[in-house]
C-alpha cells in the first residue's frame, strides 16, 4: 500500500511518520508513504502555489494548476491511484471507509487549506472526504488520520493481525472496558469475573459491556449495530432496570 500526501507543509509529517505504527509498516515493506510539494509544480521564478479569489474576499485560494500537474505526474507513474480531496466539505470519515480504502493499492491524499482550493480541483478527484463537523486550518491533520485509520486495517501492520476485528466500531459497537494492573487502585476493582479464567464467561461479560456502554454513551450506534433478538431484549431490560434506579434516587 502506498499513500502520496499532497500538501504545502510536508514537514508536518516528519514526526508522524517517525511513530512506531508508519515506522515499523514502512520497514517491513507494508507501506510506502511520499510526500508531494504542491510548489514544486508551481511555475515562474516564486512559483506561486495560490491566489486571490475571483469576485473578491478575503484570504487565498490554492490554484488549480500546481495541484492538476502534481496529479499529472503521479497518475503517469500509476494509473491506477484513487484521489482524495481533504475538505471539510466532504462525506464524512467512517470506520467503514477506512476498510473499504484498505483495499486499495495507492492513495493519494490532497490536503487543501480552509480558505479554500479552486472549485475545478474538485473535478480532478476521485472523492472528497471530511473527518467531522468541524474546521481545521488545513487537511493536513485529517490526511495523519485517514493514514493511521486506513493503515492499521493493512494485514502486519498491527502486531497482532486479528486486534482489530473486536474494537470499537468495526463491529459497530464501542469497545468493553479493559483493565491491568494492580487488582485494586483507590479502592476500584477490577471486576470479578476477569480475573476468573473462565473464558467463555468473560467473552459473554464483554459482549454484554460493549452493548451497554454503546447504549449509554452513542445510543447512535446500537440501533444501527447487528443484534440478535436476545441481545437487544437483554439491552431493553437493563435500561429499564438502569432508569428504575435513577427513579429510586430522584
Ligand atoms: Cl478534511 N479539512 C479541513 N480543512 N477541515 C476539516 C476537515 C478536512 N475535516 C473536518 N474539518
Amino acid at each position: 500500500m502506498r499513500f502520496t500526501v499532497m500538501t504545502l507543509f510536508p514537514e508536518v509529517f516528519d514526526s508522524v511518520l517517525a511513530t512506531s505504527l508508519f515506522g515499523k509498516a514502512v520497514e517491513k515493506g507494508l507501506l510506502d508513504v511520499d510526500r508531494i510539494n504542491y510548489r514544486s509544480f508551481a511555475t515562474g521564478r516564486h512559483q506561486v502555489v495560490d491566489d486571490t479569489p475571483y469576485g473578491g474576499g478575503s484570504g487565498m485560494v490554492i490554484k488549480v494548476e500546481p495541484v492538476a500537474r502534481a496529479l499529472d505526474e503521479v497518475r503517469s507513474r500509476d494509473p491506477l491511484v484513487h484521489t482524495i480531496l481533504l475538505t471539510p466539505q466532504g462525506k464524512p470519515f467512517l470506520q467503514r471507509d477506512a476498510e473499504r480504502l484498505s483495499e486499495k493499492n495507492h492513495l493519494v491524499l490532497l490536503c487543501g487549506r480552509y480558505e479554500g482550493v479552486d472549485e475545478r480541483i474538485r473535478e480532478l478527484v476521485d472523492e472528497e472526504l471530511s473527518i467531522g463537523d468541524y474546521v481545521l486550518s488545513g487537511g493536513e491533520a485529517a490526511a495523519w488520520v485517514i493514514m493511521d485509520a486506513v493503515s492499521r486495517l493493512i494485514p502486519g501492520v498491527l502486531g497482532r493481525s486479528s486486534s482489530h476485528e473486536d474494537e470499537s466500531f468495526s463491529l459497530g459497537l464501542l469497545e468493553y472496558p479493559q483493565y491491568t494492573r494492580p487488582q485494586v487502585f483507590r479502592g476500584m476493582e477490577v471486576p470479578k469475573i476477569l480475573l476468573s479464567g473462565d473464558h467463555g464467561a468473560i467473552a459473554d461479560w464483554r459482549r454484554k459491556q460493549a452493548l451497554l456502554r454503546t447504549a449509554n454513551k452513542r445510543p447512535d450506534l446500537v440501533s444501527k449495530a447487528e443484534l440478535t433478538n436476545e441481545e437487544r431484549n437483554w439491552l431493553k431490560e437493563q435500561l429499564c432496570n438502569q432508569a428504575d434506579k435513577i427513579g429510586q434516587t430522584a
